[in-house]
């Protein structure tokens, strides 16, 4: 309950949704992202409303900024219990398009960014013999679908990362728990990182048709670190119960 939870991607949708959860319940959220004035009134308004939160300007991208990051919140809360790699953009295009500025940043965030995030937190984790990381995957990394194909690559290695990392944390005996979590349609501001016209119009027809809000996918993440301390909980699929896909 009382656990030091780092989130990145705080600063909107399911990183916001589950630092306003995890703090209700008497968590320690710590918020990082680029956009600093969004951390500081998510994280004003829960302490406001009697949790504890601190936040830190954060670029995933950025080895040393993930590295300060925690380092920060084990300063400010004593120690470092969960690591929420939820950082991500979409920006969805068919393959031909060749946006290949757009394969790059998607590989820099959603997949090199939760790979900075492990090797900072990764260290502590060890050293403490306990810890858990959880990230946003994605269905799209379940599944593949035309525009999606780097978008799904990324959420597909890091669900392997976090497998691998509880594989090998139980063989090491250093007690690290992993979950990912592949949602579907979920209310947030990440259809804005679509430039291609026609994959956002495409796009738009799903989300206008069935999508949930991120409040949901924040009480899958209470879940996953609400179980006892032997118990590691891997994966969850959560979306519309009227989403087909
Ligand atoms: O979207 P959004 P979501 N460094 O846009 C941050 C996955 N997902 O909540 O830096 C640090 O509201 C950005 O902050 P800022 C998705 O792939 C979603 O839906 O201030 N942070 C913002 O806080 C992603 O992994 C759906 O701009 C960076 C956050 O990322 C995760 O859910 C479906 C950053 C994005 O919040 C959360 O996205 C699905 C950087 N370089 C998977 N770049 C869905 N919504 O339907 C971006 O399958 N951020």
């Amino acid at each position: 309950e009382n656990k030091v939870v780092l989130i990145t991607g705080a600063s909107s949708g399911i990183g916001e949704a589950s630092a306003r959860l995890l703090a209700s319940r008497g968590a320690k959220v710590v918020l990082g992202a680029r956009r600093e004035e969004k951390l500081k009134a998510i994280a004003d308004d829960i302490i406001a409303a009697g949790g504890q939160a601190a936040y830190r300007p954060l670029d995933v991208t950025d080895p040393q900024r993930n590295k300060d990051f925690v380092a920060y919140a084990k300063d400010r809360f004593g120690q470092v219990d969960v690591m929420f790699l939820n950082a991500g953009l979409m920006p969805s295009s068919p393959l031909s398009a060749l946006k290949t500025d757009e394969w790059d940043r998607m590989v820099d965030v959603n997949l090199k960014g939760v790979l900075n995030g492990i090797a900072a937190a990764l260290p502590e984790f060890t050293g403490q013999k306990s810890g858990q990381f959880i990230t946003t995957s994605s269905v799209a990394g379940l599944k593949a679908y035309p525009n999606g194909a780097v978008y799904g690559a990324t959420k597909w290695a890091v669900r392997d990362l976090m497998e691998v990392l509880r594989m090998e944390s139980a063989m090491e005996g250093t007690h690290i728990r992993t979950a990912t979590i592949y949602p579907a349609a979920i209310q947030t501001e990440l259809l804005s990182t679509i430039t291609d016209p026609a994959a956002l119009e495409d796009m738009n027809r799903t989300y206008d048709s069935y999508q949930i809000t991120p409040d949901r996918v924040a009480s899958v993440v209470a879940f996953a670190i609400d179980q006892p301390e032997d118990t590691n909980v891997s994966e969850f699929t959560i979306g519309p119960t009227i989403q087909p896909w």
